[in-house]
C-alpha cells in the first residue's frame, strides 16, 4: 500500500506513535510518505520506503496567524496524485481531520478519492477537542472520515460521550517496539545517578499541565524522606521552570535531575525501579508503556486509559487523581521490598509485550485494508 500519514512532528505522544507506525509499515514493504511542517523527531534516519514531504506555510505580513490548514491541505492534494497514495492517515484530530476531509473533496473534482483514516490520540477530544472553540469541527471532520481509530476504549467512550458520532470508532491500542524498548545493563548511569545504591524513580513527559508534575515532585518528597532516592525528570515544556522552583522550595535539588528531551530513553529507564504518572487525562500512556517495557513498575493516576495498561496491584498501583499520599504510599511499598519489585518488573513486561509492535501493527493493515474495501464516497472508489 502507499500510505500518507500527517502528524505532529514533536515529542509529543501522537506523533511518536504515527511516526513508528509508519516506520514499522515501511519496514513491512508498504511505501510510506509522511507529511507535516518539520521532521518527526524520531524519523532521524534513512529508511527504505519512507518519504517525508514538508509542508512549508506562507510568510506574508497581511497574516497574523499563517494558515497552515491551506498549506497543508495543498500538500495533501499534491503528495496523494503524485505519490499516488492508497490512503491518508492523520493523527490528532485536530487540524488534521479538517484539512484531510478538504483535500478529500479537492481531489474528488478531479475524480479522483482517497479514503481518510482520523486516529484520535486524546488531548485533541479530551482538552482541546471539546473545547467550543474547535468542537463543531471536530465532530463533523470525525464524522467525514472514512474511518476512525482510538487508542484506547476509555478515549472511544469519551468520545462518544462529547460527540454525536456516526461512524464507528475501532481501537487499535498504542504499542511498543521491543527491539528498542528492552532492560539493558547500564550499570554504569545507575552509578552516575545514584552512586550510593539509591532508589531511581522516573517521569517522563512533555511539561504541560495535564501531565500534574507538581504530584511527581510531592510524591518523591514523601519517598525521598523514608528512604535514600533520585528522580529523574525527561522532558521539557511549559511547566519546567515553576516545578525547578518547586524543587528548590522543598529543598530537593541535589536528588532531582531535570534531564531536558533525551533520545535514548530507553537507556534511562533501564536504570529506573518506578516509573510515576500522576496525569490529570491521558487516553493511554505510551509514556508508562515504555517503562513497562523496560520492566519497570508504574504507580499512576486512574485517569483515562491507563488503567488499560497499568494493572492495579499486577503492574504497579492506581490512585486517583491528585491523591499525593497514596501514590507516596504505594511508591513506599514497592520500593521497600524487593520481591514485590521484582515481581511487578516481571508482570509490567509482560503486559507491555500485550502491545507490542507485532501485535499490533497488522491491526492497522487489517484496517485500512477494510477501509479501502468497503469505502465508497460520492460514486467513486
Ligand atoms: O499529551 C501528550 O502526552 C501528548 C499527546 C499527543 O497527542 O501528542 O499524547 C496523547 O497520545 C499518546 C499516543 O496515542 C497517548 O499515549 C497519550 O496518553 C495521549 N496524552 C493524553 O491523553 C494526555
Amino acid at each position: 500500500m502507499k500510505i500518507g500519514i500527517v502528524c505532529y512532528p514533536t515529542y509529543g505522544g501522537s506523533g511518536v506513535l504515527a511516526t513508528e507506525l509508519g516506520k514499522g509499515l515501511a519496514k513491512k514493504g508498504h511505501q510510506v510518505h509522511f507529511i507535516t511542517y518539520r521532521q518527526p523527531a524520531r524519523l532521524n534516519s534513512f529508511q527504505q520506503n519512507v518519504f517525508y514531504h514538508e509542508v512549508s506555510n506562507a510568510d506574508y505580513p497581511l497574516f497574523e496567524y499563517a494558515p497552515y490548514d491551506t498549506a497543508l491541505a495543498s500538500k495533501l492534494v499534491d503528495v496523494v496524485k503524485h505519490a499516488n497514495l492508497d490512503i491518508l492517515h492523520v493523527h490528532y484530530a485536530i487540524p488534521h481531520a479538517a484539512v484531510a476531509y478538504m483535500a478529500k473533496k479537492i481531489l474528488l473534482t478531479e475524480g479522483r478519492y482517497v479514503p481518510t483514516i482520523t486516529t484520535l490520540h486524546g488531548t485533541d477530544i479530551t482538552l482541546v477537542g471539546s473545547n467550543r472553540a474547535f468542537a463543531p469541527v471536530v465532530e463533523f471532520s470525525i464524522n467525514k472520515s472514512d474511518g476512525v481509530t482510538a487508542v484506547s476504549d476509555s478515549l472511544k467512550h469519551q468520545t462518544l460521550d462529547f460527540f454525536k458520532i456516526k461512524n464507528d470508532i475501532k481501537v487499535i491500542h498504542n504499542f511498543i517496539d521491543f527491539k528498542r524498548f528492552q532492560r539493558k545493563n547500564k550499570d554504569h548511569f545507575k552509578k552516575a545517578i545514584a552512586p550510593d545504591g539509591e532508589r531511581i524513580l522516573v517521569h517522563t513527559s512533555n511539561f504541560r499541565k495535564v501531565k500534574r508534575i507538581q504530584d511527581v515532585i510531592q510524591v518523591f518528597k514523601q519517598v525521598h524522606d523514608v528512604m535514600p532516592s533520585k528522580l529523574l525528570l525527561i522532558g521539557d515544556g511549559p511547566e519546567r521552570q515553576s516545578m525547578e522552583v518547586l524543587c528548590r522550595e522543598l529543598g530537593l535539588c541535589d536528588n532531582i535531575r531535570f534531564l531536558g528531551r533525551q533520545d535514548a530513553i530507553e537507556e534511562l529507564l533501564a536504570v529506573s525501579d518506578l516509573f510515576l504518572m500522576p496525569s490529570e487525562s491521558e487516553s493511554f500512556g505510551l509514556a508508562a508503556l515504555e517503562a513497562m517495557a523496560c520492566e519497570v513498575p508504574v504507580v499512576s493516576s486512574n485517569a483515562g486509559g491507563i488503567p488499560e495498561v497499568n494493572i492495579h496491584g499486577e503492574t504497579g498501583f492506581l490512585a486517583d487523581v491528585g491523591d499525593v499520599d497514596t501514590m507516596a504510599k504505594y511508591a513506599i511499598q514497592i520500593l521497600s521490598d524487593d520481591d514485590l519489585l521484582s515481581t511487578f518488573r516481571i508482570n509490567a513486561l509482560k503486559k507491555a509485550k500485550q502491545f507490542s509492535l507485532d501485535q499490533i501493527l497488522p491491526q492497522y493493515e487489517n484496517y485500512y485494508q477494510h477501509i479501502l474495501d468497503t469505502c465508497v464516497y460520492e460514486g467513486v472508489r
